[in-house]
């Protein structure tokens, strides 16, 4: 493995907890198995994989703190679950503190939770495999999701954000918007 992977993995295993850690490494090479069946570039697929959570051990108050400090802005729903913005500072962080400047790998990071409409494969791609990583075991449907996502990588993105609309809703936890434009998105793309 390339040097500059191998040297963000040493800080992470610093960063982040035995858990997540090991999830990182999975999503790392899930998103590398992805793209080789999609003809994406391996290299931004593992790099994107590697620090899309880089921000999650942080707890809230930290999180918002650095969002303060840093000028990105707050939403509301942002400020009541402060965990949401693990995406988007994770695409700061991994910007600043581990020197990846691709704006596809930052892009792919900065919406790895509540998915975007219209996303492009490399996010399709983190996605997907932040959901279907061989450590994931509590979904419902993980064993079709994970065929899916081989052969029909769009299909495989609009179950994983209708079982999470289903989970969210279930747990009365409140629903960013983005989550739901995402959801409505691939639902009409599906004629759902
Ligand atoms: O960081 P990970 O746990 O690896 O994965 P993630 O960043 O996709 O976060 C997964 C959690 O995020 C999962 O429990 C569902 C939740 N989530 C996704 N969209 C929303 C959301 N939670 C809330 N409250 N609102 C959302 O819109
Ligand atoms: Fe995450
Ligand atoms: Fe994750």
């Amino acid at each position: 493995m390339e040097e500059q992977l191998k040297e963000i993995r040493r800080q992470l295993k610093k960063e982040l907890d035995k858990n997540r850690y090991q999830h990182t490494t999975g999503v790392m090479y899930t998103a590398s198995c992805l793209a080789m069946r999609y003809g994406s570039d391996m290299r931004k697929a593992m790099l994107a994989g590697l620090l899309h959570d880089c921000a999650k051990c942080m707890p809230g108050e930290k999180l918002l703190h650095l969002c303060r400090k840093q000028k990105i802005p707050i939403r509301d729903v942002e400020r009541e679950n402060p965990f949401l913005l693990h995406a988007k500072l994770g695409a700061y962080l991994a910007k600043t503190t581990y020197g990846v400047l691709d704006e596809e790998i930052l892009h792919a990071i900065e919406v790895h939770t509540t998915g975007a409409p219209a996303m492009n494969l490399l996010d399709k791609i983190i996605f997907v495999s932040d959901y279907i990583e061989p450590n994931r075991d509590r979904a419902p449907n993980l064993t079709e999701i994970r065929t899916l996502a081989f052969e029909r990588l769009d299909r495989a993105v609009f179950q994983i954000l209708h079982d999470t609309m289903h989970y969210l809703n279930q747990k009365r936890g409140s629903i960013d918007s983005r989550t739901n434009e995402t959801y409505q998105y691939y639902k009409e793309l599906f004629n759902q």
